[in-house]
């Protein structure tokens, strides 16, 4: 590992890594200095699969937008700068829509985002209103938003952000290389929540690149998970009215699907769904026993793992993509937690004791 890459002075990931992705000494780089983030062991999953499996957090929530999609918004705005770009478009679920626009006004660019009226997370709303989006909100899912985005921009002066731009997922794949520098190795698992199929796609591209130049000697085996009510791409069929407390991954016609059936051909990998239930019991489990706090479509990780988990080879090292931070989604939060929460307590020492149960 090299001091530059995780300290206080780091550059953001395309300085970081700019002999991987296609940039030039010409491309004016757009960055909130994205990237190098934790990989937390979770004792209290490695205790629950025991046989010396060991499991760690890629925390991706700790991007500057609060989620994994600053990877590829670094690379896609900067691309986008460097062919004197005004404008860019994007339909979201919610991070993408607020990454889009920090990055896009970040190079003073107008940011337009579509998304499904009713079905984002106030936390995203919220950013994509402060850092000065145009927000286009339909009445209409986010697949039928995407449609309408790729047709805008296939005709009018605006470039298209999703993770069907090429330097998404370029951007992105540098996840996959700080995992190695860190383990020294490739992980044997690697979970990962999955909407359109960008981010594993991206991973693999990653794994595979450190794997070609050496720096690892072996490929993991890419874990995908969907939540029940939107799994497309374990059913192997477009989901039309697409239903999850994970409305981050609340898609049911992934755009890279054909990229990700081969990466899990590749990886010998598999897909599986988590009920919403599973998932929220994640979430909470990650909260109190671990003290880290993502967002319902991040605990798909979690929950699809600890689903397959008779699967996990003793002695495994398995990473979780924490796609999202928790503080995206309060409103999800305030309504499934196990904590105690007493209210209208009168202002004095001894009825507060007494409550404490000391
Ligand atoms: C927290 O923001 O699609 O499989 O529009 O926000 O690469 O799509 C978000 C997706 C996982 C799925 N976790 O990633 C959007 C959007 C979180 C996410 C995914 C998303 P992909």
């Amino acid at each position: 590992m090299s001091s530059k890459k995780f300290s206080a002075n780091w550059p953001g990931l395309i300085e970081a890594y700019k002999d991987w992705l296609p940039v030039t000494s010409k491309t004016p780089v757009i960055t909130l200095q994205e990237g190098a983030t934790p990989l937390i062991p979770l004792k209290s999953i490695e205790e629950i699969i025991g046989r010396n499996v060991k499991v760690y957090a890629k925390y991706d929530g700790l991007n500057p937008t609060g989620s994994f999609k600053d990877r590829g918004m670094t690379m896609a705005i900067s691309k986008a700068k460097e062919n004197e770009c005004k404008a860019v478009i994007c339909a979201s679920t919610g991070n993408t829509s607020a990454s889009a626009a920090a990055y896009a006004r970040r190079a003073n660019m107008r940011a337009f985002v579509l998304i499904p009226d009713g079905y984002v997370a106030q936390g995203k709303l919220a950013q994509a209103l402060v850092y000065g989006a145009e927000v286009l909100a339909i009445k209409g899912n986010f697949d039928r938003a995407l449609d309408i985005v790729q047709e805008i921009a296939a005709n009018y002066p605006v470039t298209l952000v999703n993770s069907v731009n090429p330097y998404r997922l370029q951007g992105q794949k540098t996840a996959a290389f700080e995992i190695i520098e860190t383990l020294g190795e490739a992980p044997d698992w690697l979970c990962i929540p999955m909407g359109n199929a960008g981010n594993i796609s991206a991973y693999w591209m990653g794994f595979v690149e450190y794997y070609k130049a050496n720096k690892s000697t072996i490929l993991p085996k890419m874990m995908g998970f969907q939540a029940s009510g939107s799994a497309p791409l374990v059913l192997e069929k477009r989901v039309n009215n697409p239903e999850t407390i994970a409305t981050a991954i609340r898609i049911g016609n992934p755009v890279n699907k054909e990229k990700a059936f081969n990466v899990k051909k590749e990886s010998k990998g598999k897909f599986l769904d988590v009920s919403d239930k599973e998932i929220i019991k994640s979430y909470n489990l990650l909260g109190k026993n671990e003290g880290i706090f993502c967002e319902p479509a991040s605990a798909a990780s979690i929950a699809g793992l600890l689903k397959c988990k008779k699967e996990i080879p003793n002695a495994a090292t398995v990473v979780c993509v924490l796609t999202g931070n928790g503080l995206k989604d309060p409103d999800c939060a305030i309504k499934n937690n196990e904590a105690s929460f007493f209210s209208d307590l009168e202002p004095d020492l001894e009825s507060i004791v007494k409550k404490m149960e000391l």
